[in-house]
C-alpha cells in the first residue's frame, strides 16, 4: 500500500516533470516557461518567479510560496443531518466518477451515504451511477417513471430524512456554463433542496477537469455566479502536465479545493491539502 503522499506524487507525475525540468537551472526564462507549461498562469508564474530570482534554494521557496497561495480560509459550518452536497460541472468533467469515490471514502469512515441520481438528462447516467453505488456499497435513489431531476432529488432527500442518513450526494447532468436552460435546471434542483432543508445545499462542489487547464477558471466563474459554489474538485490530474492550474484556480476563485482526482479507480481520490500538494509537486 502506497502512502497518501506517494499516491499524490504519482498522480502528479506529468506536472512534476514540468516543475523539475528546469528547477536546477538558473535560467529564469526556462523556469517561467516550465511554470506556464504546467498551466500555473501568467499572474501566479510572475509572482513565483519574483520570489525565487537569485535564490539558491528554489524548490524550498516554491514549496512554501505555493502552499501559501493554495491556502484558503474555510469557515467551519454547523449543519444538521443529512448533509446535502450537490455536484456540478461541465460534461465529462468527472462528476459521476467522483461521487462514486467520495461515497466510498465516506462509507469507509462510517457515514451513512445516499446518492441521488439527479442526472435525468442522459439515459446512461443512472445505470453508471448504480454501478458506483454498488462498488461503494451505499444507497441510491434514481428516477422512476421518467421523473425530472428535481423530483429525483426531492425523493432522495425525503428518504435520507426518513432513514436518518448522514450525507446525500446529488449527481447532476453535465452542462456547459454557457447553456442558460441547463443552468436554470441546476438552479431548480438547488431550490428543491432548499424547500426540504432550509440553508441547504450545504455544499455545492464544482468538478473541474485539470486537462482543460486555464479554461477551467472561466467555467468556474460562471458556475459560481449562477449557483454559488462552495468548493472545487479537480480531476484527471494523473493524465496531464497542467496540474499547476490548481494554483490560479485557488487564487482567482478564492474557493477551497476539496479533493483531487488522480485516476479512474474508486480509491483514486485524495482529500486536498495545500501542504501535501506543494510538497508532492516539488520534492525529489
Ligand atoms: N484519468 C482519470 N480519469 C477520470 C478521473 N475522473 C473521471 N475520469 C474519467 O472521465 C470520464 C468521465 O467521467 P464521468 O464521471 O462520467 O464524468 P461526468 O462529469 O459525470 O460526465 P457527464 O455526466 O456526461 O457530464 C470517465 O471515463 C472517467 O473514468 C480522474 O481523476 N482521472
Ligand atoms: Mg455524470
Amino acid at each position: 500500500m502506497k502512502s497518501v503522499f506517494e499516491r499524490i506524487k504519482n498522480g502528479l507525475k506529468k506536472t512534476r516533470e514540468k516543475f523539475h525540468q528546469f528547477l536546477k537551472s538558473d535560467n529564469i526564462e526556462e523556469l517561467e516557461a516550465a511554470l506556464l507549461g504546467a498551466d500555473v498562469g501568467v499572474k501566479a508564474s510572475s509572482y513565483l518567479i519574483e520570489k525565487i530570482k537569485g535564490k539558491s534554494d528554489k524548490a524550498e521557496i516554491l514549496r512554501q510560496e505555493i502552499t501559501n497561495l493554495l491556502k484558503t480560509e474555510v469557515a467551519i459550518k454547523e449543519f444538521e443531518k443529512p448533509e446535502v452536497i450537490m455536484i456540478v460541472g461541465v460534461n465529462g468533467s468527472g462528476k459521476t466518477t467522483t461521487i462514486g469515490k467520495i461515497a466510498y471514502q465516506l462509507k469507509n469512515l462510517g457515514e451513512k451515504v445516499l446518492i441521488a441520481a439527479s442526472d435525468t438528462y442522459r439515459d446512461a447516467a443512472a445505470p453508471q451511477l448504480k454501478i458506483w453505488a454498488e462498488r461503494a456499497n451505499v444507497e441510491i435513489v434514481a428516477s422512476e417513471k421518467s421523473q425530472d431531476a428535481a423530483a429525483v432529488t426531492y425523493d432522495a432527500i425525503k428518504k435520507a430524512y426518513a432513514k436518518g442518513l448522514d450525507v446525500v450526494l446529488v449527481d447532476t447532468a453535465g452542462r456547459l456554463h454557457t447553456r442558460k436552460d441547463l443552468m436554470e435546471e441546476a438552479k431548480k434542483i438547488k431550490r428543491t433542496i432548499t424547500k426540504l432543508k432550509p440553508d441547504a445545499p450545504d455544499e455545492i462542489w464544482l468538478v473541474l477537469d485539470a486537462t482543460v487547464g486555464q479554461n477551467g477558471i472561466a467555467q468556474a466563474k460562471i458556475f459560481h455566479q449562477e449557483l454559488g459554489i462552495t468548493g472545487i474538485i479537480v480531476t484527471k490530474l494523473d493524465g496531464t502536465a497542467k496540474g499547476g492550474v490548481i494554483i490560479p484556480i485557488a487564487c482567482e476563485l478564492n474557493l477551497p479545493i476539496k479533493y483531487l482526482g488522480i485516476g479512474e479507480g474508486i480509491e483514486d481520490l485524495e482529500v486536498f491539502s495545500a501542504e501535501a500538494f506543494a510538497q508532492a509537486l516539488l520534492q525529489d
